[in-house]
């Protein structure tokens, strides 16, 4: 079935004004055609999602998010997640368009993270560009997505860890942590069960620091949604406790601003923005169809397309005048001056609070401090023996001690895991009587999303572990190999 797809050709508002609108709007269009050509470049890929969530995701990164493509490790940048991994050109355009410097052995270099040249090797063997994003192989990558609704857990691990972080570093006159985590899914990611788990973690948790940008264009590989997802998304996310919004169509930048300004004052619930959009918008023959999806437009197809976006026809990876300078004006100059501010407030945190400052430049840093394992038990060798559990729970006890940031929980088993840290609180907002600083973790029963939310949690340097029966690892076996 096709989706409505009433005026296709008609251009986005704003697009026929002069300034910056035009401007964004090139470079909206730029990422798409860049989508486009990629894929069919590589005869293989997906370009429809790409070409509609361009306006979403370029709108958040230039107008938005708090990010500095100079330094892409900066501690507290904004977070995002493309959890539908397979659009993977709309982030590879991105980091193209807005400069991100490339890391090299954990240090930012001053060459870009993708050339031009790299987008046109898109899913070549040993490429920058893969199939589907890779973090530590292309820099601007912060984790590994593909497997719908790893992303989604993930974003909800990183945004407990940036509550953790906050709690334990933040401190009167010092507010180090306090970005947000954005992260854009799909229907596929709405069927997974993983994202049922970590929404529900989410809302519990009450992590007004995390926004959900769901594209509802109602298409997935077999078809229109209509086959297998019928029930009210947005319903459900509202009964996790989620602030939920609408943006009636993706091409309305205007309106999607507004959004995310809501979506940042809420400070109590996360937020998950339902936007309906049309799979390759713009494409004659081929938007609103599920071969939009996961196949190359076709020559001629691509020649309508950017010939319908006022595109020079004939033109692969063309990349107007102006279009990454634009995005180093916006999103650039936003992210550098918003570092070097915190640099600033980093410096003197150092002065005020040398210890915790050491402290997060061993997160940071990956290092582990002086004597974090001279507490360890020695167990001597005996016929009848110990529980493993019991001698793990006790090293795990001596080595928290030492190592502020070990932390972590149980999917509902801790008294049989012996997963407590002793003498430590929960993690759990103030509203259920807990605190962010809290080292122990309720996963409730959710192995699933457990191991993807561990997995967003150690991207931030933390040391969380997470806990359950072997044999419902099972559960867990996409975020194990993620991990690894
Ligand atoms: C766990 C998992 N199962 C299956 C797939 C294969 N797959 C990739 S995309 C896709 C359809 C996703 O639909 P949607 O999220 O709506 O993406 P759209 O077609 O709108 O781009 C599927 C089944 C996958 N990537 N991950
Ligand atoms: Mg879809």
């Amino acid at each position: 079935m096709r989706a409505s797809f009433p005026t296709p050709l008609r251009a986005p508002a704003g697009q026929e004004a002069g300034g910056t609108a035009n401007l964004d709007n090139l470079c909206i269009n730029t990422i798409r055609t860049l989508s486009m050509d990629g894929v069919q470049k590589a005869n293989s890929g997906h370009p429809g999602t790409a070409m509609a969530l361009a306006p979403v995701a370029y709108t958040l990164w230039q107008d938005v998010l708090n990010y500095d493509p100079a330094d892409p490790l900066w501690p507290n940048r904004d977070r995002f997640v493309l959890s539908i991994g397979h659009a993977s050109m709309l982030i590879y355009s991105l980091i193209y368009l807005a400069g991100v410097r490339q890391v090299k052995n954990g240090k930012v270099t001053n060459e870009p993270s993708l050339t031009l040249a790299d987008l046109e090797q898109f899913r070549q063997l040993e490429s920058k560009t893969p199939g589907h994003p890779e973090y530590r192989h292309t820099t601007g990558v912060e984790t590994t997505t593909g497997p719908l609704g790893q992303g989604c857990g993930n974003s909800v691990g990183m945004a407990m860890a940036e509550k953790w972080l906050a709690a334990r570093f933040n401190k009167p006159g010092f507010e180090l942590f306090n970005h947000h985590v954005y992260t854009l899914c799909g229907d596929g990611d709405m069927m997974e069960g993983i994202s049922s788990e970590a929404a529900s973690t989410a809302g519990h948790l009450k992590l007004g620091n995390l926004v959900w940008m769901y594209d509802a264009n109602r298409i997935s590989i077999e078809g229109s949604t209509d086959i297998a997802l019928t029930e009210d998304v947005a319903a459900r996310f509202a009964a996790y406790g989620w602030q939920v919004l609408e943006l009636k169509d993706a091409n309305d930048t205007a309106t999607l601003k507004d959004l995310l300004a809501q979506a940042k004052a809420e400070t109590e619930r996360p937020t998950f923005i339902l936007v309906h959009s049309v799979i390759a918008w713009g494409a004659p023959h081929k938007a609103g169809t599920a071969s939009a999806h996961g196949e190359p437009l076709g020559a001629e197809e691509i020649r309508e397309t950017k010939k319908a976006y006022g595109w020079p026809e004939d033109r692969s990876f063309y990349v107007p005048d102006g279009v990454q300078a634009h995005m180093q004006d916006g999103l650039g100059a936003r992210g550098a001056k918003a570092r070097a501010s915190w640099e600033a407030l980093l410096a003197d945190y150092r002065t005020a609070h040398p210890e915790l400052a050491a402290e997060l430049d061993a997160i940071l840093n990956g290092t582990l401090p002086e004597g974090w394992d001279a507490q360890i038990p020695v167990y001597e060798a005996s016929a009848k023996g110990t529980a493993s559990r019991a001698s793990s729970g006790e090293v795990l006890n001596a080595v928290a001690g030492r190592l502020p940031w070990l932390l972590g929980g149980s999917a509902d088993l801790a008294p049989s895991t012996k997963t407590l840290l002793k003498g430590e609180q929960s993690f759990q907002p103030a509203a259920w009587g807990g605190s962010y600083a809290g080292r122990n973790f309720h996963f409730g029963v959710r192995e699933h999303a457990m191991g993807a939310i561990v997995n967003g949690m150690a991207l931030y340097g933390l040391r969380p572990y997470c806990a359950g029966f072997l044999i419902f690892s099972d559960y867990m076996k996409a975020p194990i190999r993620l991990s690894a």
